[in-house]
């Protein structure tokens, strides 16, 4: 079916005049409202909602999927913060882990010539300040001056700024000479400051992580944005945060790819809270998908998620599944994610998305597709 056909049946089905309105601006490739957003939210169906969501990212990105082959080092789960959500931090315990420079390099050296990006993130420890981290990144820098390196979230980096007493625009021009390529979306959770406060008072605000990525953007650093979902939220409040988002990106077009998190339930004060449905996901990866127009990509975060939930993401909007994460990552197991030790292997990704009859295709971090 090609997008005019998509475009008739939405048209021809029964719907309300107010979701066809919709319908139509998207057809149109007009922006919706917050106000729109909120009503595909609470009331759209599941199936209009992947129809809408399909004719974005088939009109950004065609039949293909993006993969990358990376891996990821988490330095520490020491943490000076608490948010209720978090299954991984410990402030010094036998479950908390400190590895040393070498132990990080030691993870480089042990990956083949074919890792494209190197994603770094952990806690926020409260000994370690920028130029601890700035080493760190000119020695991975002399051992792979190949790789793409994404590095420290824009509350990790907020702390290692304020610790330093640098401004966002000395600390990330510094870390940018050591090797800084660009800086994952971790951190963003909710931007709303009642639910923020009720759930990570302590770090990073809404607008210094705003203010943090938007100063990369202006540096020709370029960055992702996440959001935390299926917690204390209410709809009103993933609208307020896409909103802010969405502005930031017409200021700066800083943004590669938006990554919706789900919350996981599993070893942390929020335990209490039930996870979203699966409906409940593809609701979220669709509406994010129709209301950030300008985001070029909507990442399906497999290790989070699981396989199956990712190939069903692909016909929500998703069009990156992310890559091959080699080594482990924590962060997510941790909290009872899908995958308890995520790794994959090329040609696993590869079947992944030629099973929903889609183009894999191989990427840079930059999405720059990669010629073998
Ligand atoms: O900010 C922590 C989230 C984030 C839980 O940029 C949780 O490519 C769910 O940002 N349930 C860090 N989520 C990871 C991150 C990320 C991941 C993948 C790709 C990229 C990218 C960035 O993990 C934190 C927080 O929002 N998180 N605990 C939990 N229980
Ligand atoms: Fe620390 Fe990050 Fe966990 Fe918050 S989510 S406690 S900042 S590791």
């Amino acid at each position: 079916m090609d997008i005019p056909d998509i475009e008739r049946t939405i048209f021809g089905l029964n719907i309300p005049d107010s979701f066809k309105q919709i319908a139509e601006k998207i057809a149109g490739k007009e922006r919706i409202t917050p106000e729109e957003g909120l009503l595909l939210f609470k009331e759209a169906d599941l199936g209009y909602l992947g129809m809408l969501a399909e004719i974005i990212r088939r009109e950004k990105c065609g039949n293909d999927v993006y993969y990358i082959r990376n891996f990821h080092i988490e330095p520490t789960n020491v943490c000076v913060n608490k948010c209720r959500f978090c299954s991984y931090s410990h402030h010094y315990s036998a479950r908390s882990w400190e590895l040393t420079v070498e132990e990080m390099l030691d993870i480089v050296r042990s990956q083949d010539e074919t890792a494209r990006e190197v994603h770094i993130t952990g806690a926020v420890h409260p000994d370690r300040d920028i130029y601890y981290y700035g080493e760190l990144l000119e020695k991975i820098r002399k051992l792979r001056p190949d790789i793409h390196i994404k590095a420290l979230s824009a509350v990790e980096l907020d702390f290692l700024m304020k610790k330093s007493r640098l401004t966002h625009e000395q600390g990330l021009k510094y870390l940018k000479t050591c090797g800084l390529d660009s800086i994952p979306g971790g951190g963003a959770e909710i931007f709303d400051t009642a639910i923020r406060q009720k759930i990570c008072e302590s770090k990073a605000s809404s607008s210094e992580w705003l203010a943090i990525h938007e100063t990369a953007h202006n540096l020709g650093i370029p960055s992702n944005a996440t959001m935390l979902y299926g917690h204390i939220e209410q709809y009103e409040h993933r609208i307020h945060h896409l909103l802010l988002l969405r502005d930031l990106q017409d200021r700066t077009g800083g943004f590669n790819a938006f990554i919706p998190l789900k919350f996981k339930n599993r070893n942390n004060e929020l335990s209490y809270i039930n996870e979203a449905t699966v409906v409940e996901d593809m609701r979220n990866y669709a509406v994010s998908r129709i209301f950030l127009d300008n985001f070029p990509h909507l990442k399906g975060y497999w290790p989070m998620i699981g396989k199956p939930m990712a190939q069903l993401s692909l016909s929500f909007g998703v069009d990156d599944l992310d890559g091959t994460i080699r080594d482990s990552t924590r962060i997510y197991s941790l909290a009872g994610s899908e995958e308890q030790n995520p790794a994959i292997t090329v040609s696993e990704m590869i079947a992944l998305i030629q099973q929903v009859k889609r183009i894999p295709v191989e990427r840079d971090s930059l999405y720059r597709n990669i010629v073998c």
